[in-house]
């Protein structure tokens, strides 16, 4: 893998607009006849990064491992069906043995491991799948990734809420202690320490970025933005956690996948970077940009729209506020996002406005079991899709 360290002014990442992933020149040619092995790919983050990396890099080979849980959603990868660099395996990474049958016969050189139960609430409400695959689920594959022969770079995609929560001021850098606050970031920070740990104890070349909330295309709808685009568009109750005062850093999922190939190709072995769009924003003010775009998009009434806000219980635990300090990964390794909070907004309401039957893939019973438990005690009925 090439190293190069790139100063603020010379920075060569992304290479054109954010529509579509474009990897400098270098890049594609160290990628050629590379493995990479992806897991959690049918998720929303892993299935952005295949749609954008496969077509970028006909000549390196993806395999996407996924259990697929209710999170995944198996038809977003459709496009991909016919591309010969592309193979998907069913598997799930708390069986140990299949796990390392898996990466022992696919050889990887990189692999990139997206896959892990994401959902904050969910964690909260029962939290052992989140131990068992975030946190178990990584153990097996360090452990299958070190047993091979040519030992790949273990790419571990995280995330900041393994810092804790912000007050008013400040940022998360790479060197701010570990302050887990629920059974998801508590899982998503030990797997980050077992990755450290198989760095400093067996040399497995590792990279772990810690980015940022993620919004748009493909997002399963239970996470904020979907759900309030969703919602808003059928008049259903959109409903804010405490009075909304909490903020996240938002970042929009393409400029996620141009940073990973950042830190993957010009970042060093064993280090973490940040990832973030320096995008704060409050949820309130997230949930009310959301409907007035729905209004404008279906020719209702804005104010009727935002009148569906309903302040409802907060979630135990949660972080005030996250914001990354970017600075590493735009220096070391010339990355910055492209998309701001306004257009990638409109981009995501758009495409959730225009992909019905994709929505409506989503609508299993898991999920309406889901709506049903979170919102029912919350809002006193079911915020359904
Ligand atoms: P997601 O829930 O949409 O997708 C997760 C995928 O992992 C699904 O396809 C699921 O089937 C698969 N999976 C779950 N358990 C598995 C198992 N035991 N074996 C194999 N596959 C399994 O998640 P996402 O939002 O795409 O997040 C991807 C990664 O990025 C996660 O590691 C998450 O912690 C991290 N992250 C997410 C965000 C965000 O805002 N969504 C931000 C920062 C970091
Ligand atoms: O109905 C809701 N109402 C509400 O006010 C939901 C679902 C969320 N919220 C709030 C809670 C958070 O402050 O909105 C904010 C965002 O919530 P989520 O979409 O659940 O995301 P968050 O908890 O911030 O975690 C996300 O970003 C970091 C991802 O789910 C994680 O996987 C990632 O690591």
């Amino acid at each position: 893998m090439p190293r190069r360290v790139s100063s603020l002014d010379n920075q060569d990442w992304p290479v054109g607009s954010s529509a579509r992933l474009r990897l400098p020149e270098d890049v594609k040619e160290s990628l050629k006849g590379r493995r990479v092995l992806v897991t959690g790919g049918s998720g929303f983050i892993g299935a952005n990064f295949l749609l954008e990396s496969v077509p970028e890099l006909p000549e390196t080979s993806f395999r996407n491992l996924d259990a697929l849980t209710y999170a995944a959603h198996p038809d977003s990868l459709i496009p991909l069906a016919a591309l010969p660099n592309y193979s998907f395996v069913r598997a799930d990474l708390r069986e140990r043995e299949r796990t390392q049958e898996i990466v022992r016969e696919f050889a990887p050189d990189i692999i990139f491991h997206f896959a892990a139960e994401s959902h904050v609430d969910r964690s909260i409400a029962a939290p052992a799948a989140f131990i068992e695959t975030n946190v178990l689920g990584t153990f097996h594959l360090l452990e299958a990734a070190r047993g091979l022969a040519k030992t790949p770079v273990f790419h571990h995609v995280s995330t900041d809420e393994v810092y804790g929560s912000l007050g008013e001021e400040g940022y998360f850098v790479e060197t701010t202690p570990y302050d887990p606050s629920s059974p998801y970031s508590a899982s998503k920070a030990s797997s980050d320490h077992l990755v450290r740990a198989y760095a400093r104890t067996y040399g497995l070349r590792t990279r772990i970025t810690n980015c940022s909330n993620n919004y748009g295309p493909y997002q399963f709808p239970e996470k904020l933005i979907p759900l309030m685009i969703l919602n808003a568009r059928d008049g259903r109750e959109l409903p804010v956690y405490g009075q909304g005062t909490n903020v996240r850093d938002w970042l929009f999922v393409t400029d996620h996948v141009s940073a990973l190939w950042a830190a993957l190709s010009r970042g060093r072995d064993g280090e973490t970077y940040n990832i973030g769009g320096n995008a704060e924003a409050r949820n309130i003010d997230i949930v009310q940009s959301i409907c007035d775009l729905v209004a404008q998009a279906t020719e209702q009434d804005p104010a009727k729209v935002r009148s569906l806000i309903r302040f409802v219980p907060d979630r135990p635990g949660h972080d005030l506020r996250y914001a990354i300090d970017a600075t590493k990964i735009r220096t070391e390794c010339g990355w910055r996002p492209t998309e701001s909070l306004k257009t990638g907004l409109e981009r995501t309401v758009r495409w959730y406005l225009a992909h019905d039957a994709w929505v409506k893939a989503c609508s299993h019973q898991d999920h309406k079991a889901w709506l049903e438990k979170n919102y029912q005690a919350r809002i006193g009925s079911g915020a359904s899709l």
